[in-house]
């Protein structure tokens, strides 16, 4: 597996795994990115133009699609509509690039047998009480909430359908919530370090006690190519780093971070239908595969974050005004 084509890499976690594969093995590496609002080049700066090639196109061009998998080893298929606040005031595109999307890079990846890893999310599991003892496994029924989750909840059954059905050589993961540098200032974590940075309070949905379980996109990135070599082809693998904390938590020590009081911090309306909690049993990925998480003090991960985003205001500054009056609208 030399010859990778990782689509959506222009976007964060994409971009992330471009980065960490290139530095850390002698792969080459095709990006397929449509460039959306979510996409950057500047994400994929600095890269070796000798084992590097990018190319702009959608994954629901069939043509291009096929003719790329027929010049590659592997697809890691990131390319996504990510963001649920977007989902809900406008899904058509999600279900346009997460369903059509990866059914036509299952056809291809039927037509010329090419190794396929699936990226997706733990939000297909739907949500866990505060209280629940339980974690999601892979065995947990899916039960989607949003119009993004149900979407990737779609897919995934695609690509499973597809490995029964038709044989291909798929593997699944679902992974929780990343942070690091290059997220979009749509996302919670940086969207409230650039508000910080530009003076303005961040603001919490709700009561601001929803759980996400935060690991860095690096230990995503590993995890994901520990599967693509490793993994056993139809199986699905969570990923996740023991991450739980809640909104409040986070965004205290974001301002801890930064220098601010730990409560200059506002509760704004809610999400509509606003999973309560999510957490990840990632026991079979490291049982099986041997992986573990290298980031293990968020805190420490939270003041790299912060730091980048300081210094890299211009690659994120194009974005916040844009991000901030789809917000204003919702009244968040
Ligand atoms: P992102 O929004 O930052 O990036 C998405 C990328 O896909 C962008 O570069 C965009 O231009 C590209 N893209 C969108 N539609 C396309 C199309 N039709 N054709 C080609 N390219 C297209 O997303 P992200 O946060 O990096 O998420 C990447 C993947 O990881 C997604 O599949 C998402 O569901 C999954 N995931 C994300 C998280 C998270 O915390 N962000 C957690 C688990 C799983
Ligand atoms: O301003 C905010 N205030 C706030 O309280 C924003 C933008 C978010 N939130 C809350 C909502 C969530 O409880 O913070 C939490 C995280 O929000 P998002 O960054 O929008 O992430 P989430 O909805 O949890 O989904 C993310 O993780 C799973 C990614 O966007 C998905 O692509 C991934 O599948």
């Amino acid at each position: 597996m030399d010859r990778l084509l990782v689509t959506g890499g222009a976007g964060f976690i994409g971009s992330d795994f471009v980065h960490y594969v290139l530095a850390n093995t002698d792969k080459t590496v095709t990006v397929l990115d449509k460039l959306t609002y979510a996409g950057s080049l500047a994400s994929l700066d600095g890269l070796p133009s000798d084992r590097f090639r990018f190319v702009q196109g959608d994954i629901c061009d069939a043509a291009l699609v096929t003719q790329l998998f027929g010049e590659h080893d592997a697809v890691v298929h990131y390319a996504a509509e990510s963001h649920n606040d977007n989902s809900l005031s406008g899904p058509g595109p999600f279900v346009q690039t997460n369903l059509v999307g990866t059914y036509t890079l299952l056809e291809a990846a039927r037509a010329t047998n090419v190794r396929y890893h699936h990226i997706s999310t733990d939000e297909v599991y739907g949500d866990l009480e505060l209280d629940d003892p339980e974690r999601f496994t892979e065995q947990t029924p899916y039960n989607p909430s949003s119009p993004y989750s149900s979407t990737k909840a779609g897919s995934d059954l695609l690509v499973r359908a597809w490995v029964r059905s038709f044989g291909v050589a798929a593997t699944i993961s679902n992974c929780s919530n990343n942070y690091g540098p290059r997220q979009h200032v749509e996302k919670f974590i940086p969207r409230q370090i650039t508000n910080v940075l530009d003076g303005v309070r961040p603001r919490l949905y709700g009561d601001g006690r929803n759980v996400r379980d935060w690991i860095h996109a690096d230990d995503h990135s590993s995890a994901v190519l520990r599967i693509l070599e490793r993994g056993q082809i139809g199986e699905t693998y969570l990923i996740g780093a023991d991450g739980e904390k809640s909104n409040r938590d986070v965004v205290e020590i974001i301002l801890e971070t930064m220098g601010q009081p730990t409560d200059a911090y506002d509760l704004v309306v809610d999400r509509p239908g606003h999973d309560r909690r999510y957490a990840i049993d990632w026991s079979k990925l490291r049982e099986e595969l041997g992986w573990e998480p290298q980031y293990r003090d968020f805190r420490a991960g939270i003041a790299d974050t912060v730091a980048w985003y300081r210094e890299n205001e211009s690659w994120w500054r194009p974005q916040k005004a844009e991000a901030e009056a789809k917000y204003a609208i919702a009244g968040q």
